[in-house]
């Protein structure tokens, strides 16, 4: 029998890779989106999945249009990847991202424990939960202790002990999907990869001529997203559920994203980027290494991208981007659009 897949936050860079992941397992997809008055559906455009997509309107801060949309969907599985997943933006709306992050995934789980508690859950969480940990290069795993250093990474580390409580006190299949950070050509523009490799295009194609960042040390453990969704997939196939890192096993530096961008579009870096306080947070993760050798032993994940294919990959697809339109094309993102047939499920006349 055909799957039912439930993912909130389906406009967003994993919401995107994942729906074409499940669509591509025969699954029937439906995806949540935000009412909002400019169209954000580009990255599905752009993955060609926007009209095999049932889309229904929900917010993780709205408890009744989450319980409309696991009640009109009907899922097997439920992905939770909603977010304000912006650590910087945690700080200006600690509570706007607590409310989403946090009591979002809360709210989720007592939509299912009252619904159907057989529909399995992947929740989205983080490496950020660790914040700074000693002895980071061994790398961090399950077991690790967690210390948040952003209202983002606080709202997290609370869904993820709900999702933990859920599963021990009322034997809900959930799951915590401890991600490292993950990037592709659809991650948003306000992220230090895709901030980087977008201006490296632009820098090269002469459209602009500075850069301003903030922490250049800061290290990070970065994969391919695409290679990521798999692994929420994974988790949700097991007999039992449980908690797993998913991360490369390499750091590397902002510096090194910016070396290996500029590089590949020969052009020196230090001659147009500047630090900038205002990019800086007033707390930040300097290093993060996770260990996925659980995942590795228990569904036989690997990742397979290197950090150089990775951000050059990225810098490609920008610098191809800028070029094709300069030359007059049209994308997605520039010409906004809906699913161009009427997949927008709602309740209906009242029977
Ligand atoms: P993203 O591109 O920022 O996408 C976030 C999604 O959440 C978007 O679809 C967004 O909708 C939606 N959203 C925001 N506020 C919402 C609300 N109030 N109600 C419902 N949906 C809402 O993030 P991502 O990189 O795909 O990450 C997916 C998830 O994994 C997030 O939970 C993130 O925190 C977590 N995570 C990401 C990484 C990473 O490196 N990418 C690592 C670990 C964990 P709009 O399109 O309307 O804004
Ligand atoms: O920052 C530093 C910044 O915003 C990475 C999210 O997907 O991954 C992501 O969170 C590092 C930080 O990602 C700039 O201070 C320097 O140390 O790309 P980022 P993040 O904060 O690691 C985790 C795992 C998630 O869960 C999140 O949802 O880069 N940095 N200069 C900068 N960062 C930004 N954004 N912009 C700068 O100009």
């Amino acid at each position: 029998m055909t799957k039912r897949a439930l993912i909130t936050g389906v406009t967003g860079q994993d919401g995107a890779y994942l729906a074409k992941f499940l669509l591509d397992q025969e699954y029937e997809v439906f995806g949540t989106y935000r009412r909002s008055s400019t169209p954000n559906f580009w990255r599905l455009d752009a993955l060609a999945v926007i009209d095999k997509i049932n889309f229904l309107h929900a917010d993780l801060n709205d408890m009744a249009s989450l319980l409309e949309a696991v009640t009109v969907s009907e899922p097997d599985e439920i992905y939770n990847l909603g977010a304000q997943s912006f650590v910087g933006a945690s700080f200006e709306a600690p509570l706007l991202t607590g409310d989403v992050d946090g009591l979002g995934a809360a709210r989720v789980l007592e939509v299912v424990r009252s619904i159907n508690p057989k529909i399995r859950i992947y929740q989205a969480s983080s490496s950020e939960i660790y914040g700074n940990v000693a002895n980071v290069e061994r790398g961090l795993t399950e077991e690790t202790p967690m210390l948040p250093v952003s209202p983002y990474a606080a709202g997290k580390l609370y869904a993820y002990n709900l999702v933990r409580i859920y599963r021990e006190g009322y034997g809900l299949f959930a799951a915590n999907g401890i991600l490292f950070n993950h990037e592709s050509p659809l991650r948003g523009l306000e992220f230090v990869t895709r901030k980087i490799t977008n201006a490296a295009a632009q820098i090269s194609l002469g459209l602009r001529n500075k850069l301003e960042l903030g922490n250049l040390e800061a290290r990070r453990d970065w994969g391919f997203a695409a290679e990521y969704v798999q692994a929420m997939w994974k988790m949700l196939q097991l007999d039992k559920p449980s908690d797993y890192v998913i991360a490369t096993g390499l750091s590397y530096s902002v510096q090194d994203v910016l070396v290996t961008a500029f590089e590949s579009l020969g052009i020196d870096w230090q001659k147009y980027v500047t630090v900038d306080k205002r990019q800086m947070r007033p707390l930040d993760v300097h290093n993060l290494v996770g260990d996925s050798s659980k995942a590795k032993a228990d569904f036989d994940w690997n990742p397979a991208t290197s950090f150089k294919e990775l951000i050059e990959s990225m810098t490609a697809a920008d610098y191809d981007r800028w070029r094709r339109r300069i030359d007059g094309e049209v994308f997605p993102w520039d010409a906004p659009s809906y699913p161009s047939e009427s997949v927008f499920l709602t309740r209906g006349p009242q029977k």
